[in-house]
Order: C-alpha cells, then sequence, then structure tokens
C-alpha cells in the first residue's frame, strides 16, 4: 500500500475517519487535502471517541507523521483547541506538519458565512458555517491570506485590510452589519506564528521526498463526491475538490503518484444541508435510520437527512475516482428490515436514468427506481468474516458490487477500529 487516497462516495458522513485511522497503522505520512474544519470525522479507539475536524485522522497512530496540506483551509484558533483537546484527554500526538500554503479561515471569513446563508433564505446551502466557503472565495479571488503570511507581518498587514476593505463595504453597505477591525486579526493571526514555526513546511515536497523513499502515503479526504464544487451537486456543494484528483492538488503530488483510490461508502445514504437527495425518506424508516445510525453532524449536531442506499450515485462516483475498491460502511444498522430498497435508476418525467441525469434540473426531478433485496435480522456487529455475515446480508454486499461496478473490499460493522470485515 504505497500510496493511498480515501475519499467519501455520498454525500459526507461515510465513515472516512475511522477507515483512515484504521489504515492507519501502516501509514507513514496522513495528509488533508481538502476542506477545514467543517469535517467531522469519527474515530473509536479501545471504546474510546474522538472527533476530528482539522486534524487528520491518522493522529492516534503515533508512528504516523500528519500533514495539513496546501488545499485545506486553516483555523488556527481550532487547530491549536484541537491538539489542547487532545492533551486535556492525556493523548500524547506528534505535532502536525503543515503547508506553507494553506490558506487560513480568519474571523471574517466566519462572519461572511453566516450572514451570506442568512442573505440567501430559502435559498442557503446550510453550510456548517465554519467560514470555509468565504475563505476559498478569497483564495481564488487571490486576496486570501497563507500560513506563510503570518511570519512577515508588514504583508500580512497589508493582505488583512485589503481583504477588509472589500469585506467591511459588504457587511455595513449590504447586510447591515458593523466594520471588522482588521488591527484585531492582524494580532490574533501573529499570536499563533512562533508556536507554529517549527511545523510550517512544503509540504508538497516533503511528500514527493516520502514516496520517493518508499514511505506509505494516506491522503485523506474530507466531506465527499457529491459535495465537489465541480463534481457535486451544485450549488449544493462544500467550496473545494474533496474528490481523489483533489489530492494532486490539495497535497501537491503528480496523478501517477497515487496506487490506490478508496471510495468510502455507507451502507444507506445521508446528507446535512440544503440539496437534492433522490433516496431521502421522509417516513418512520428514514427515523429508524436516523435514530439507530446515530445520524447527526459531528462537527454541528444538526439532524441528518437519511435515505436507502444510492447505486446510481455511488457508481459515478466510482467511476470520476477510479475507486479500485470501496469499504461499506454501517451495514449493521442494516439489520432488522424485512426488504432493503436500493436505488438502481432513477425515473425522471417518464423517462428512465440508469446514470446520474447531466443536468441539476432533471437531478432535482429524478424519482428513485427501487430493487427491494432481502433482509435480514441477524445482529452483524461482532462479524470480523465475510462468512460470519448472513447470506442475504452477504447477497446485499454482492448486488452493490454488481450495480456500482467496483469490488468491496472492507465492511464496517461498527464504529470501532476493530470493528470491520475485510475481505482479500
Ligand atoms: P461548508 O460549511 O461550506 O463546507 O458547507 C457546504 C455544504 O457541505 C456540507 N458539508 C458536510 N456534509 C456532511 N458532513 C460534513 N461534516 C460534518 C459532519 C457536518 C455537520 O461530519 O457531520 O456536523 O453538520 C460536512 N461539511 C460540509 C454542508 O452540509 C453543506 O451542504
Ligand atoms: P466521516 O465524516 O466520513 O469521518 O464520518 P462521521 O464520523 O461524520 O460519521 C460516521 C459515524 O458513523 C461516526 O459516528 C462513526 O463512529 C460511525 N461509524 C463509522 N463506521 C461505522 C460502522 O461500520 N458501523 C456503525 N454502526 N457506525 C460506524
Ligand atoms: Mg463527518
Amino acid at each position: 500500500m504505497p500510496s493511498v487516497v480515501v475519499v467519501g462516495a455520498q454525500w459526507g458522513d461515510e465513515g472516512k475517519g475511522k477507515a483512515t485511522d484504521q489504515l492507519g497503522e501502516r501509514v507513514d505520512l496522513c495528509v488533508r487535502f481538502s476542506g477545514g474544519n467543517n469535517a467531522g470525522h469519527t474515530l473509536v479507539v479501545n471504546g474510546e471517541k474522538f472527533v476530528l475536524h482539522l486534524l487528520p485522522s491518522g493522529i492516534l497512530n503515533t508512528q504516523t507523521t500528519t500533514i495539513i496540506g496546501n488545499g485545506v483551509v486553516v483555523d488556527l484558533d481550532v487547530f491549536q483547541e484541537e491538539l489542547d483537546e487532545l492533551a486535556a484527554r492525556g493523548v500524547v500526538v506528534p505535532h502536525p506538519l503543515i503547508s506553507a500554503n494553506a490558506h487560513i479561515i480568519t474571523e471574517y471569513h466566519k462572519v461572511m458565512d453566516k450572514v451570506t446563508e442568512r442573505f440567501l433564505g430559502k435559498r442557503k446551502i446550510g453550510t456548517t458555517g465554519r467560514g470555509v466557503g468565504p475563505a476559498y472565495s478569497d483564495k481564488v479571488n487571490r486576496m486570501g491570506i497563507r500560513i506563510q503570511d503570518i511570519f512577515d507581518e508588514s504583508i500580512l498587514r497589508q493582505k488583512v485590510e485589503a481583504a477588509l476593505d472589500q469585506k467591511n463595504q459588504l457587511l455595513v453597505k449590504v447586510y447591515n452589519r458593523r466594520e471588522i477591525n482588521s488591527e484585531e486579526i492582524v494580532q490574533s493571526l501573529l499570536s499563533h506564528a512562533e508556536r507554529l514555526r517549527p511545523y510550517v513546511i512544503d509540504s508538497g515536497r516533503y511528500i514527493n521526498d516520502g514516496l520517493d523513499d518508499g514511505k506509505v502515503v494516506l491522503f485523506e479526504g474530507a466531506q465527499a463526491h457529491f459535495l465537489d464544487v465541480d463534481h457535486g451537486t451544485y450549488p449544493y456543494v462544500t467550496s473545494s475538490n474533496p474528490i481523489a484528483a483533489g489530492a494532486c492538488i490539495g497535497a501537491g503530488v503528480g496523478p501517477t503518484r497515487i496506487d490506490r483510490s478508496i471510495g468510502i461508502a455507507k451502507a444507506y445514504t445521508t446528507r446535512v444541508g440544503e440539496g437534492p437527495f433522490p433516496t431521502e425518506l421522509f417516513d418512520e424508516d428514514g427515523e429508524k435510520l436516523r435514530a439507530i445510525g446515530s445520524e447527526f453532524g459531528a462537527t454541528t449536531g444538526r439532524p441528518r437527512r437519511c435515505g436507502w442506499f444510492d447505486a446510481v450515485l455511488v457508481e459515478q462516483a466510482a467511476k470520476i475516482n477510479a475507486f479500485t475498491d470501496i469499504f461499506l460502511t454501517k451495514l449493521d444498522i442494516l439489520s432488522g428490515w424485512e426488504k432493503v430498497p436500493v436505488c438502481v435508476a432513477y425515473e425522471v418525467d417518464g423517462v428512465r436514468h440508469d446514470f446520474m441525469p447531466i443536468t441539476q434540473s432533471d437531478f432535482h426531478h429524478a424519482k428513485p427506481i427501487y430493487e427491494y433485496l432481502d433482509g435480514w435480522t441477524e445482529d452483524i456487529s461482532g462479524a470480523r468474516r465475510f462468512d460470519d455475515l448472513p447470506p442475504n446480508c452477504q447477497a446485499y454486499v454482492h448486488r452493490l458490487e454488481e450495480l456500482i461496478g467496483c469490488r468491496i473490499s472492507g465492511i464496517g460493522v461498527g464504529p470501532g477500529r476493530e470493528q470491520s470485515v475485510m475481505i482479500n
């Protein structure tokens, strides 16, 4: 396993944190390449639960070096808080390395995130309010603040003032809010400089040198395929590229350097925030999935929308991310249904679509066409080999493989690091 990228195959919260942590035992470098502290990655190690937002999920494996890549947007206060929280729990971890080119989420990005959502009203995106979208907007607008800027006070001040000239106009004139003081922002960012200095690196060079030396590198995705700003259900997406190819940009490696692309897919589907979701359930089955699966946002605590597995979506994700294999997570949650529906195609205005419709309008009107698979009642949380699973559960896995066109190499049967069935 020289280098592997792990990405979500649906709308997030598939269990990427657990998968990354689980693979971590064999990993030398674990690299976050996109998103920020909008992510909520849950790890359960020896019965103890950790929710990481910005720190890479490999961090609990002490032999792993963790890296925040250039494609990540970093809230420096959150970064420090997460490290302090681990320390307060007595968990000693090596300090992550951080790319000099990563962009910073400042206070004004968080304010802009919240006021923009309020301004959009019914048309809001349902963001996590962490300032992620505005920080990426500034990056693309070439008015972002990068980690390296906190080591040059004069440059930092110029950049913050330039960004705030524009933001304050908007805040005061459009959103009727008060101005943000640039000096307070500058001082708050400078306060992190000396502590961070030893950990700031040219992450692209560091990772490529590691690969040259035969290190095992894991690129950890946040969010998921259908939240990708290019490939997701735009505009109901996050503002980065969380797909596998995003690792090349957000970590600085060429495509030929990644050997394996693992898709993490939940055995059903969830989504948090607004946007289309063809298999969403509004009945007691949806309630049951949310309750048994504890489907609440790991960052905001928002209830997640729940629905049946959508094979059309995951087949699309498998194609675009060139998944070599898939980990199917939370299969244990599906015990107890007589029949388990799986969406195999959509109907849009009387026409059958076997693949994702190419327009957003059609996708908004897509109605799921279901195949009803036989369910199982057994508790499978103790299963460790594929043969331990009941026959109908095995058949469910095999049918999903056929529909997605990709091998399932791992199955999650519980939140614990050890609660997995690995298939060779
Ligand atoms: P943002 O904040 O600009 O990235 O929001 C844009 C959309 O992306 C969705 N998004 C997420 N979806 C699922 N999980 C995420 N992380 C948390 C979790 C979410 C939470 O692990 O549960 O706690 O609410 C995540 N982060 C961003 C978001 O819902 C918007 O649809
Ligand atoms: P991520 O954002 O993809 O890392 O996923 P989250 O951590 O937001 O949400 C996944 C949730 O499912 C967490 O509470 C995990 O502890 C839990 N989880 C992960 N894999 C499994 C599994 O196979 N079975 C069960 N029951 N829970 C799981
Ligand atoms: Mg999550």
